[in-house]
């Protein structure tokens, strides 16, 4: 099967060019200009632009988290990832009392295999980082292809210092990579007894709880471990302008700390907490959604490139029936997350580029090239020759208002009710097949359920 794209915006994350693509057997054959039309299938992308297929860096589908699972399955999450122009897929497996991390991925996999619309892979979840485990980074570096690790300092489920500084040595030895949830935990506790004796225990006081402080405190010790083994940090999920400033710091200083931001933290601000009829606990996540002053800081940072990537911690819950299952009159009950798999490469375009606040090279490079070099993804992230084929032909001027009702997610709502987008996928191709299309006012899947595949990363290199 080979697909030829005419004369589209080829956009790299160093350049854009008016160019034919050539796909043959699910890669890139050739990237050029006056291909001659000879393929199974011509696509004319006169007009659109040609972008890697989006990544996502960061998600929990079906995963087991306080009480309930997120709404999401593998198939209908991976279904909602190709709708929205993303191609592939890392999600979380936490390792459980006692398991191995071959465990963790093993038990991810088996949800995902059969039912994964496009490619994935695994970032095992370290909660007990006993020596087997840390003797096990090497393995899952060099064989289970999963070299990126994540640890929380924030949940029942947190590692202490000494588990960060062992696999931050260990990674350093083998290429792998600790990502890190940068929350305090006995900040954010001491604040939750503060709420819970003034009886403070609505959706804002959440944010209230897990102030930008924990967030900042909790970066400090990481920099500090990364300074101590001379390895590297990847802080997901960074929510702050202050935290934003002390990674800067740190880099400033030569330490390779790394930070991933997530759509809802650059265009959602705390004042959603306020929202009507308990609204605000459909944001409930952590961190939490922050003043305006930190969305503009962190467009800044992915500008300048001290924040290399986006990803969406989609960790949907319904709104009834799960939001509202413990947490009604208390904040702490309720299940952290929200839903934004499909959104990504949409608001990223509209509230981005279209805004000026990010180059079309520059979406790119966090949405993909840059999440691709972070991971060890070395077939994704850019239409070049030998790359994988997920490609979106994007159609930048496409009108599109986001309902929840128009996109394929799980769950009963979108944060993101009522954005006007400009700029839309039209059509999503996955190792050369198309799984989703433009047609009747919004996306639609059109490939097979089972057709995406484990994706063994390579070990990062230490650069
Ligand atoms: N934060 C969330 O809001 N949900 C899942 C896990 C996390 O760190
Ligand atoms: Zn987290
Ligand atoms: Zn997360």
């Amino acid at each position: 099967m080979s697909v030829l794209f005419k004369n589209g915006l080829v956009v790299t994350s160093s350049g854009s060019r008016i160019s034919d693509v050539l796909v043959e057997g699910g890669k890139i054959k050739c990237v050029g200009t006056g291909l001659a039309d000879r393929a199974d299938e011509v696509v004319d992308a006169t007009g659109k632009y040609l972008l890697p297929g989006a990544i996502d860096t960061h998600t929990h589908l079906d995963m087991p988290f306080m009480g309930t699972t997120s709404a999401d399955d593998w198939k209908s999450g991976s279904i909602a990832a190709a709708c929205g122009g993303t191609t592939t897929i890392l999600d979380f497996s936490l390792q459980g009392k006692g398991e191995t991390l071959r465990d963790a991925v093993e038990r991810q996999k088996g949800k995902a295999d059969g039912k994964t619309v496009v490619d994935y892979s695994i970032h095992p979840g370290v909660t007990d980082a006993r020596p087997d485990v840390i003797d096990e980074v090497k393995k899952a570096v060099n064989e289970y292809g999963t070299p990126s690790f994540k640890i929380f300092l924030f949940y029942p489920f947190r590692v202490d210092d000494y588990a960060m500084i062992r696999l931050l040595e260990e990674t350093r030895k083998h290429g792998g990579l600790v990502q890190v949830h940068a929350e305090t935990f006995d900040v954010i506790t001491r604040m939750d007894e503060l709420n819970a004796a003034e009886g403070r225990l609505t959706p804002f006081d959440h944010a209230r709880a897990h102030t930008v402080l924990a967030e900042e405190a909790a970066i400090e010790r990481t920099i500090s471990a990364v300074e101590f083994t001379g390895s590297r940090i990847y802080i997901v999920h960074l929510s702050s302008g202050q935290g934003l400033a002390r990674i800067e710091k740190a880099r400033h200083r030569g330490l390779r700390v790394y930070a991933e931001t997530c759509p809802q933290y650059l265009t959602l601000t705390e004042d959603r907490y306020r929202e009507a009829n308990w609204g605000g606990a459909k944001y409930v996540m952590s961190p939490p959604l922050r003043p305006q002053s930190s969305c503009d800081k962190l467009w800044l940072g992915l500008r300048d490139g001290s924040v290399q990537t986006v990803g969406t911690d989609h960790c949907p819950f319904n709104f009834t029936g799960q939001k509202d299952m413990n947490g009604k009159d208390d904040y702490r009950k309720i299940p952290n997350g929200a839903p934004g798999i499909e959104t990504m490469l949409m608001l990223m375009h509209s509230e981005g580029v279209v805004k000026g606040r990010i180059s079309l090279e520059q979406l790119v490079e966090v949405t993909s090239t840059g999440s691709a070099r972070m991971f060890g993804l070395a077939n994704k992230g850019s239409i070049t020759a030998g790359k994988d084929a997920d490609i979106v032909v994007f159609d930048p001027k496409r009108k599109f208002t986001i309902t929840k009702d128009r996109l394929h997610q799980n769950v009963d709502y979108t944060p993101w009710e009522g954005f006007e987008m400009t700029g839309m996928p039209e059509l999503v191709y996955s190792r050369g097949k198309r799984v989703a299309e433009w047609s009747d006012n919004s996306m639609k899947f059109v490939g097979k359920v089972g057709e995406g595949r484990f994706v063994k990363r390579e070990p990062i290199p230490f650069i």
